[in-house]
């Protein structure tokens, strides 16, 4: 617990402890992207301020799960965000005291958000699918102070888990629960006891160069990784990003991923409609019969989705909705690669132009451009947003190959972070010593500066956009007493791009096992549903490398499919089977 979380006085000095946790910009770097013109030293809450004061009767945010349907303005969300910050502010929450936020697609969610900005508190974004195992470990690794969630949502309740993460986090002092029952907790409504004063938030407020939020990384190793963004450089990813996207303050963006994902919060997203002064629409579901609904009710202009739910959009489209459309202008799509054919069918089913997006949540974010022609926009991933994102495409020992040849993205820039939150060893391999973020991705570069996405070398399964971080499964199969050995690996599924297979070697001496019940094994230890194993292939024996360790090459290659040059792979028990993927977000 930070120094200011134990007094409670609000003051900045836990800032240098941030710093410290979180690897920034040398000097030199930050004074150039501050003369670019690209960091202006705002700050999220500051902004929400401006915006309220400019138009505070302009509807920011639309809920329109509750009934009536509810409309939130600019001067309402800023005097809201104010009143929790007060609130939180009494209850000991303090500038640089980090908060895990796991709400859905809900006003709350800004609400919140916006009210730890103001205080310099630093919400740590969980996605809602998450559960014990993830939300834990934030609140563990974090230090977090406290916990937000919702109370029951989509079938699961979060005050159960609430108070398991209570009882295993000592440092954890609150949970707020925006339900009416919160159980034995605070429920969000009771927070703001003390009305805001709409003056300089508590302790003066944070610094543009302070850390905003931590936002999570699909990551490669055993555990997720924490993404320090700064106030300067997500704000600058957002302004840029509704230049490119033609965001405007007469947009209507529709957040049908998870509200926290870097891809809906900041491409352009909901921050970026809030700069621009337009509207942001919550949407609780995905699906075209909600979204479609949502699109013809509210005026929906702008909105980003994952490929297999472009895929189910475009088919719906196609098929013939009773709902008009006619409003959405532009549809991202991003997060796992677009197929061209794909990309091709969106104009002529949903009417709107198609924007792909490259980005990570450790920064880099490529858009095909607006006016960009078609094979261009259908045939790439887009370009860089700044001129100043340095896009390196380099070979296995980091010299940079041929132009247009396909080699690994290195890449730093004024919003790419320099390192992950309090991970120096891995920063270590992360990032290469003048400090590009290894991203993990082969791509090819186009003389026009578009990127191909090819492939991946990173070992992760992306499942339509959601990152899956093979070691961390592992580590919960290995964990079960019949597991001798597990490895996961990517196959290729028609809708998801990826699903995720197992294989698992059992004990000699263990009994049977069904798939089934090691499915529920990995439920039962908290880990979040789209991390585990679309199917488990129980195998005598693992294929092994020269040194002979297990090759995952071949067992990867044996996923691919039959025809794969490294063979058929292991012999697979018959006992294997398949269950319903989970809802395809990132
Ligand atoms: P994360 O680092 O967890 O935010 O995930 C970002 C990763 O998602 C990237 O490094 C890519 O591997 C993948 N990704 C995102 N957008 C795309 C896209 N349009 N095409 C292919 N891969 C993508
Ligand atoms: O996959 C991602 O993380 C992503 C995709 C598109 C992202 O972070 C973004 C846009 O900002």
């Amino acid at each position: 617990m930070s120094p200011a979380a134990d007094t409670g006085t609000g003051t900045r000095a836990d800032t240098g402890t941030a710093r410290a946790d979180a690897p920034s910009w040398p000097a030199e770097f930050a004074e150039r992207y501050r003369s670019a013109g690209h960091w202006r030293g705002e700050t999220l809450g500051g902004m929400l301020r401006e915006r309220a004061a400019a138009h505070p009767d302009r509807v920011a945010v639309v809920d329109p799960d509750g009934d009536p349907r509810r409309t939130v303005s600019y001067a309402e969300l800023d005097a809201r965000a104010d009143r929790l910050a007060a609130g939180f502010t009494a209850r000991g929450i303090a500038p640089g005291d980090r908060v895990v936020v796991q709400l859905p697609n809900t006003a709350e969610f800004l609400e919140v958000v916006f009210g730890l900005f103001r205080i310099g508190a630093v919400p740590v974004l969980a996605l809602p699918a998450h559960r014990r195992a993830e939300i834990g470990y934030f609140c563990a690794f974090t230090e977090a102070v406290a916990y937000v969630c919702p109370g029951r949502h989509a079938g699961f309740d979060h005050r159960d888990l609430a108070a398991e993460v209570l009882r295993d986090t000592p440092g954890l002092r609150h949970v707020f629960v925006a339900d009416r029952d919160p159980g034995p907790f605070t429920a969000l409504a009771d927070v703001p006891r003390t009305p805001g004063s709409g003056g300089p938030p508590p302790g003066g407020g944070p610094r543009p160069e302070d850390v905003a939020l931590l936002q999570l990384s699909g990551g490669s190793t055993g555990v997720p990784k924490l993404i320090p963004r700064t106030h300067d450089d997500y704000l600058y990813s957002v302004r840029a990003s509704n230049e490119i996207c033609g965001v405007t303050a007469d947009s209507v963006y529709l957040v049908a991923l998870p509200a926290a994902h870097n891809f809906p919060l900041s491409s352009p997203g909901s921050l970026g409609l809030l700069y621009a002064g337009g509207r942001v629409v919550m949407c609780p579901q995905p699906s075209p019969d909600t979204a479609f609904l949502l699109i013809e009710r509210e005026g929906v202009t702008i909105t980003g989705l994952v490929p297999p739910l472009a895929l189910l959009w475009t088919e719906a489209a196609a098929a013939g909705t009773p709902y008009d459309l006619s409003s959405l202008d532009v549809l991202l799509v991003g997060g796992a690669k677009f197929s061209e054919e794909a990309a091709r069918r969106v104009r002529p089913a949903i009417g709107c132009r198609l924007q792909q997006v490259f980005g990570m949540a450790e920064g880099l974010v490529n858009y095909t451009r607006l006016d960009d022609p078609d094979e261009l926009v259908n045939g790439t991933q887009g370009r860089p947003i700044s001129a100043d994102d340095e896009v390196l495409v380099v070979d296995d020992e980091d010299r940079e190959v041929e132009p247009g040849t396909t080699g690994h993205l290195l890449t730093r820039g004024p919003y790419t972070i320099r390192g992950y939150w309090r991970a120096p060893e891995h920063n270590a391999r992360a990032f290469t010593a003048d400090g590009f973020y290894r991203t993990g991705d082969l791509v090819r570069a186009l003389p026009s500066g578009h990127l191909v996405v090819e492939g991946r070398a990173k070992d992760q399964i992306n499942r339509g956009g959601e990152k899956i971080a093979p070691e961390e499964v592992e580590n919960h199969l290995l964990a079960h007493p019949a597991v001798h050995d597990a490895h996961l690996v990517a196959e290729p599924d028609a809708y998801l791009g990826e699903r995720s297979l197992a294989y698992v070697v059992l004990r000699p001496a263990a009994g049977p096992l069904r798939p089934a019940e090691l499915k529920s094994y990995l439920r039962g230890r908290g880990l979040a549903g789209y991390k585990v194993p679309d199917r488990i292939a129980f195998v005598a024996a693992l294929p092994t490398t020269g040194v002979g360790k297990v090759s995952k090459r071949e067992l990867r290659a044996a996923a691919a499919g039959p025809d794969s040059p490294a063979g058929p792979g292991p012999a697979v028990r018959p006992d294997t089977d398949r269950t319903e993927g989970t809802n395809g977000t990132p």
